[in-house]
């Protein structure tokens, strides 16, 4: 099934006259009403009426995060603040948040998008969506419950957080399609067992599942776990939320980036040049449709490629390589790059550890070491000492085999990783407090 089929599955020639007739819009609308971008174009020289392809969108400039900082809270809206019926923004670990505004119909276009991408997922009107992504001003939770609602089905407003009576209201409200973070899904999943319940036999069919990086092995495990499909959801909220790419249930390879809403480039996060189609670099989203905070450029720190052959679900917008993670969380090691869900996908395919990990990251000297703590299972941590040493033995091995850097593995006991309710945290950065 496809939501709106006469777009999703538009040729890419119509698409492509589609996207620049709304560039042109566009760049016209932020030089006139956006003062940072009428700047920032005129100190890079450019006027609205030079773009005439959609591959002139190289000569505008970058729009990065630090920008929102920068003109905090409202300085980057390109209509009066009386047209402004919607405020999210991300608190960010360090700094100031980054506030994003929507239009009516900004928030409409959102909840379109929203209702394609649960369609995509394999969500019909007659489905039952618990949405147990944070309610508030994070983008996760009003972006899929207005997705939900504009499909039609029945929406459940569970948010995060008590996670036994969601487990509990999971099984009696009979829901069919979960939203929330991977990583909480295996939470619940827990203590659902916990409380003798095995989300296997309830009637869900279906997770939307998005807002942190994660593994083809971490969805084979959610996948036999909970007895359902589980699908990969994109977004971010400086260019709307959740929806901004899904993928397709029939293919579950890669998540189509609705590019009649966003246009897309992958770049080399160095040279900050274009990449050819395929290569691997860092996804820099335009807003095509935004009318409250339009973003040129936006440079989403997300490492991952595009692939454009045809899908076998008919539609023909991008797919988007399952993201690596992000430029920022790149862990460099002895001069090696790493990212975190590379160290995952090791952890699952080894037999007797759980999905639940954490990276400690210090300092000895000028140098940064790694030290991957991860749970075992109730059977292996019973076990003897001696076998236990082996495991570790064997993923540190792994580790330097097929990433090159030596981490220090350290096995702990069931349950003793603090489970997270939205995002999960892999990554603790210990080098400023040694
Ligand atoms: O996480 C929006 C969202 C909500 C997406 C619910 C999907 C589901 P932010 O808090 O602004 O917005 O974080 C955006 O999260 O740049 C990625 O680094 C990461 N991210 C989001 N989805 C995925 C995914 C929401 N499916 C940042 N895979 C993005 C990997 C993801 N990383």
């Amino acid at each position: 099934m496809i939501f709106d089929d006469d777009m999703e599955t538009l040729p890419r020639e119509e698409l492509e006259v589609l996207q620049l007739r709304r560039l042109k819009g566009l760049v016209d609308r932020v030089y006139a009403n956006v003062p940072f971008y009428r700047k920032s174009f005129d100190d890079a020289g450019i006027r609205p009426s030079d773009i005439q392809s959609l591959a002139d969108v190289r000569y505008l400039p970058f729009t990065e995060k630090q920008d929102l900082r920068n003109h905090y809270p409202y300085g980057l809206f390109a209509v009066p603040k009386d047209n402004v019926v919607r405020i999210h923004a991300s608190s960010g670990t360090t700094g100031k948040a980054t506030v994003v505004g929507y239009t009516k119909r900004d928030v409409e276009n959102w909840a379109t998008l929203m209702a394609r991408s649960l369609v995509a997922a394999g969500a019909t009107k007659r489905d039952i969506i618990h949405v147990a992504y944070g309610y508030g001003l994070f983008t996760g939770g009003l972006g899929a419950h207005y997705g939900a609602e504009r499909l039609g089905a029945t929406t459940i407003p569970m948010s995060g957080g008590s996670t036994k009576r969601q487990v509990i209201l999971l099984r009696d409200f009979g829901a069919t399609v979960i939203c929330c973070t991977p990583s909480y899904s295996l939470f619940l999943y827990e203590t659902a067992l916990e409380s003798g319940i095995d989300i296997k036999e309830l009637p869900l069919r279906i997770g939307v599942f998005g807002a942190e990086p994660w593994t083809e092995e971490m969805r084979r495990d959610i996948e036999t776990k909970l007895g359902i499909k589980a699908i990969d959801i994109y977004g971010l909220s400086e260019i709307m939320g959740p929806g901004v790419g899904i993928e397709c249930i029939e293919a579950q390879a890669g998540a189509h980036l609705q590019e009649d809403h966003f246009l897309l480039e992958i770049i080399d996060p160095v040279t900050k040049e274009p990449l050819p189609p395929g290569e691997t670099g860092e996804l820099v989203i335009t807003t095509l449709c935004k009318e409250a905070q339009p973003l040129i450029r936006y440079r989403t720190r997300d490492i991952t490629s595009l692939n454009f052959t045809p899908c076998r679900c008919g539609r023909t917008f991008a797919r988007m390589h399952r993201v690596m993670g992000r430029s920022d969380d790149m862990l460099i090691i002895r001069g090696v790059n790493v990212f975190p869900s590379q160290i995952e996908s090791i952890l699952l395919e080894t037999q007797g550890l759980t999905p639940h990990y954490q990276l400690l990251v210090k300092r000895e000297g000028n140098l940064d070491t790694l030290e991957v703590q991860v749970e075992v299972d109730e059977k292996i941590f019973s076990d003897e000492i001696k076998n236990l040493q082996r495991l570790g033995g064997k993923i540190q091995k792994h580790i330097k085999e097929f990433l090159g850097v030596t981490a220090a593995v350290k096995l702990v006991e069931p349950r003793s990783i603090q489970r997270s309710e939205g995002k999960a945290k892999r990554i603790v950065d210990m080098r400023n407090s040694s």
